[in-house]
Order: structure tokens, then C-alpha cells, then sequence
């Protein structure tokens, strides 16, 4: 299968904890490459423009907080079928019910401090990661 790349955020709760070593070398098992990375932050007007989608929802206003309360770390990761198989490795939204080996089960404390971000589809994930990586941070 062809190679394929995501993007991810480890959340605020995942660097304030100190899980983000764990959660690369959990990555890295599971076969992913790392073709960029940062530790960086986002403002709450960041994070409302991140999270759109969600704009007016109940937890719409605890998530953007969240998002810009602390340090994050992005990176744009390769593998086949990079998408899916990032998405399962994170596990349900629901930290609570994640089960154990996932990201979000091990890491993940509820369901919006659950640790990381995977995009969801390829365009999402090439427009999210543009935001935050320019061409000679891409490898
Ligand atoms: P995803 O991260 O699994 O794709 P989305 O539905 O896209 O989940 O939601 C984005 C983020 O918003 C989640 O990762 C989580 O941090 C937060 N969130 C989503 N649904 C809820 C909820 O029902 N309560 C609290 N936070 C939520
Ligand atoms: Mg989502």
C-alpha cells in the first residue's frame, strides 16, 4: 500500500504530564515515521479556528481553553494508511473508554483532555499541518 501522512497534536495534558516520550515511542512501534515535529502553542482564536466544526457545541468553549492552556507538540507522521491506523491507535474521543494500548487509553485522563489529535481524512490532515510546519520543516 502507498504511503500515506497524518497529523497529530499531542494536547496539553500529554506535555504537562510528561507522557509525550511514551506516546512517540508508542508512534514508532506502531510503525509511523516521524516526517516533522515541534513543541509549540496556540491561542484561544487559534484553537476556535482549529475546531470549528465544533463552534457552538457544549464543550466547545472547555476544549478551545484546553487547547491553548499549555505547550503542544505537532508532527506530521507517515506510514501506510497513516490516517486509520492513527485514528485507532488514539482510540475513542472518550479517554474513560479507550481501551488499554491505545494512546488515548493509556494517556488520556476524559473526554476532552484524551491526550492527542489525529486528523481525520488526508485533506484535513495536509491543511492542518500547513498551518504549523513550513516546506524545510517537512522531511
Ligand atoms: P476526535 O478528536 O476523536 O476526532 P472530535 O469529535 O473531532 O473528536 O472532537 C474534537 C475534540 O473535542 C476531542 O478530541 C475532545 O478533546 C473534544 N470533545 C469532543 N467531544 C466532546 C464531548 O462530548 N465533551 C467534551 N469534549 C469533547
Ligand atoms: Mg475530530
Amino acid at each position: 500500500m502507498e504511503t500515506q501522512r497524518t497529523f497529530t497534536i499531542l494536547k496539553p495534558d500529554a506535555v504537562k504530564n510528561q507522557s509525550i516520550g511514551a506516546i512517540i515511542g508508542k508512534i514508532h512501534e506502531a510503525g509511523f515515521s516521524i516526517r516533522a515535529m515541534k513543541m509549540t502553542r496556540i491561542s484561544i482564536e487559534e484553537a476556535e479556528n482549529f475546531y470549528s466544526m465544533h463552534t457552538g457545541k457544549e464543550f466547545f468553549e472547555r476544549l478551545t481553553q484546553f487547547m491553548a492552556s499549555g505547550p503542544i507538540v505537532v508532527m506530521v507522521l507517515e506510514k501506510s494508511n497513516a490516517i486509520e491506523d492513527y485514528r485507532k491507535l488514539l482510540g475513542p474521543t472518550d479517554s474513560t473508554k479507550a481501551p488499554k494500548g491505545t494512546i488515548r487509553g493509556d494517556f488520556g485522563t476524559t473526554t476532552t483532555q484524551n491526550a492527542a489529535h489525529g486528523a481525520d481524512s488526508v485533506e484535513n490532515a495536509k491543511h492542518e499541518w500547513a498551518f504549523f510546519f513550513s516546506e524545510r520543516e517537512l522531511f
